[in-house]
C-alpha cells in the first residue's frame, strides 16, 4: 500500500528518479543521495511500513526479503570482505525518512562504530 506523502513511495512508484541497483516483487534498491561510503545502497520493502517499530506479523515478510535482497546486492557490488547494515528508527534513531530502509554500506574499511 502506498503513502502518497512518503518520499520513498514516490520513488518505488517512479514519480521521483532514482539509482536502481536491485528489485523484486517485494524489495527495491537505490543508492543514497548522499554516500557515507563507496558503495551506500537504500534498501526499502515496497509496502509502506513507517519505520522498525511498525514491524508485525503482517508485514515481516517484507524484512525477511530485504535482508535476502541485501545479500544479493551486496555480492552484486563486489562486497566480499565485509559491510554494514543499518536502520534508523524513530527521532531518537535519527530517521528522517518515514518508510522503513536498511542502509548498505561497505566498499571501504568501516571505522565509525557504535556497537
Ligand atoms: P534515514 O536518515 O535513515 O531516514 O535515511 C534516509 C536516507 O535517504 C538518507 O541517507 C538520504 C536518503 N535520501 C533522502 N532523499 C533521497 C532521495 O530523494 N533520493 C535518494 N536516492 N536518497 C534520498
Amino acid at each position: 500500500m502506498k503513502d502518497e506523502s512518503c518520499l520513498f513511495c514516490k520513488i518505488l512508484a517512479g514519480e521521483i528518479p532514482s539509482a536502481k541497483v536491485y528489485e523484486d516483487e517485494y524489495v527495491f534498491a537505490f543508492r543514497d543521495i548522499n554516500p557515507q561510503a563507496p558503495v551506500h545502497v537504500l534498501v526499502v520493502p515496497k509496502e509502506h511500513i513507517p519505520c522498525a517499530d511498525a514491524i508485525d506479523e503482517s508485514n515481516s515478510l517484507y524484512v525477511a526479503k530485504c535482508f535476502e535482497a541485501i545479500a544479493k546486492i551486496a555480492k552484486a557490488e563486489g562486497l566480499e570482505t565485509g559491510y554494514r547494515v543499518i536502520n534508523n528508527c524513530g527521532e531518537d534513531g535519527g530517521q528522517s525518512v518515514q518508510h522503513l530502509h536498511f542502509h548498505l554500506i561497505g566498499g571501504v574499511k568501516l571505522s565509525e562504530k557504535i556497537i
